[in-house]
């Protein structure tokens, strides 16, 4: 199926000679590393990846509050799970600037939602795994945020401004993210060996979608080629795998733990780690919704928006009072002179 998607999107993938006059100052603007601002003249195209992009991207941070979620109640000290409810809710701030950057390209972020909700809407296939013990919050923490930090520091330097601004401070709280989750791995290393199995047993479950979440390969991958022409993604797929497994190799090691891959092997002469086949065929399963967690994950935040539905209907008539309130007060007071601006 994405191999059918590459040839179409190949096509589409127009040398410079062949763009419109608009449409080659439009690149030479990216070419130049210059900004692009919501008001900026931009192709629709690029218009509508960014949304795609942006919109997937806080769908992603939106359901991923859910696995580590399913925690906070069953931390093992007071300091954990302040630590861990802290994070839950950096993710949902994550969602919250990333919902405000897509709607800069003209799109509601309740339409956003409702895609979710109806299931029509991608968000990352590493949430559709459950936690099934105390050591999968640190595997999230170490390899999920590692990996998303992996690939969102480029996107600090993405062409849209509205995207890379909300990308900076994303990526100090994922950092932080990522050491808790190196440090709670670490106590459980250090601890009885019954915690470090499990900390090993948590790294089993997690490797392979962690490396996963990248993306599909980059032969396979429909919009990379196009999405780095416009300088929304600056390495491919490929590139930030490579990246991602180089820096946990030794962090696995450094733990005693071993990554689950008989293949992976240290390469002298690339200066990289070779490393397996990647369970592709998982991946494009929970991709197109048929993963171990897919319906409960969409069940609870349909369940979420009904149950906040009050609060955002109380929200709502309380501004409405207070802006009618002001109003009043300003029609009334000394030297008005009653008409509201
Ligand atoms: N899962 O041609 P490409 C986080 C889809 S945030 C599901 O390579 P693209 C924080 C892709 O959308 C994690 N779908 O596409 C956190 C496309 O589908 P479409 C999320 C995937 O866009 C930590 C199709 O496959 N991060 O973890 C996945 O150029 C801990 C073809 O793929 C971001 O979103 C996947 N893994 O590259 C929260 C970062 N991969 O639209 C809580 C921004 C690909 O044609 C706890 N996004 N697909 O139907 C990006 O950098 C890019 O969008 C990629 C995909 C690299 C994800």
């Amino acid at each position: 199926m994405y191999t059918q998607l590459v040839d179409t999107e190949a096509k589409r993938l127009r040398s410079r000679s062949e763009l419109s006059e608009p449409e080659q100052l439009f690149q030479a603007r990216l070419d130049a590393e210059q900004k692009i601002e919501p008001g900026d003249d931009m192709p629709e195209a690029y218009r509508r990846t960014l949304i795609r992009q942006i919109s997937q991207h806080a769908h992603s941070e939106w359901v991923g509050m859910l696995p580590e979620g399913n925690w906070i109640t069953r931390a093992p000290t007071l300091a954990r799970k302040c630590i861990l409810l802290a994070k839950v809710q950096d993710e949902g701030g994550h969602a919250l600037y990333l919902y405000a950057a897509a709607e800069t390209l003209g799109v509601a972020r309740e339409t956003l939602i409702e895609e979710l909700h109806a299931g029509n809407a991608k968000y990352s296939s590493i949430f559709n795994y459950p936690t099934l013990t105390w050591a999968d919050v640190g595997a999230i923490g170490w390899l999920v945020d590692g990996a998303a930090i992996m690939n969102q520091i480029p996107l600090c330097r993405c062409s849209y401004g509205p995207y890379a601004r909300a990308m900076v401070r994303i990526c100090k709280e994922e950092s932080f993210h990522q050491r808790q989750g190196y440090d709670l791995m670490l106590a459980l290393c250090r601890g009885a060996p019954e915690q470090k199995q499990m900390a090993q047993d948590a790294l089993d479950r997690w490797w392979w979608p962690a490396v996963m979440m990248f993306g599909p390969p980059d032969e396979s991958s429909p919009h990379t080629a196009q999405s780095k022409a416009w300088r929304i993604k600056l390495y491919t797929n490929d590139e930030l795998r490579q990246k991602f497994i180089d820096q946990s190799v030794p962090q696995a090691d450094y733990l005693g733990l071993k990554v689950p891959d008989a293949a992976l092997k240290w390469n002298e002469a690339s200066g990289h780690y070779d490393f397996g086949t990647i369970p592709w065929d998982e991946f494009f399963r929970v991709v197109q919704g048929d993963g171990p967690c897919n319906r409960d994950r969409l069940d609870t935040r349909r369940e979420a928006w009904e149950g906040g539905r009050w609060v955002r209907e109380a929200a709502t008539a309380h501004a409405v009072k207070t802006a009618a309130r002001r109003r009043d007060t300003h029609a009334t007071a000394p030297g008005s002179n009653g008409v509201s601006p």
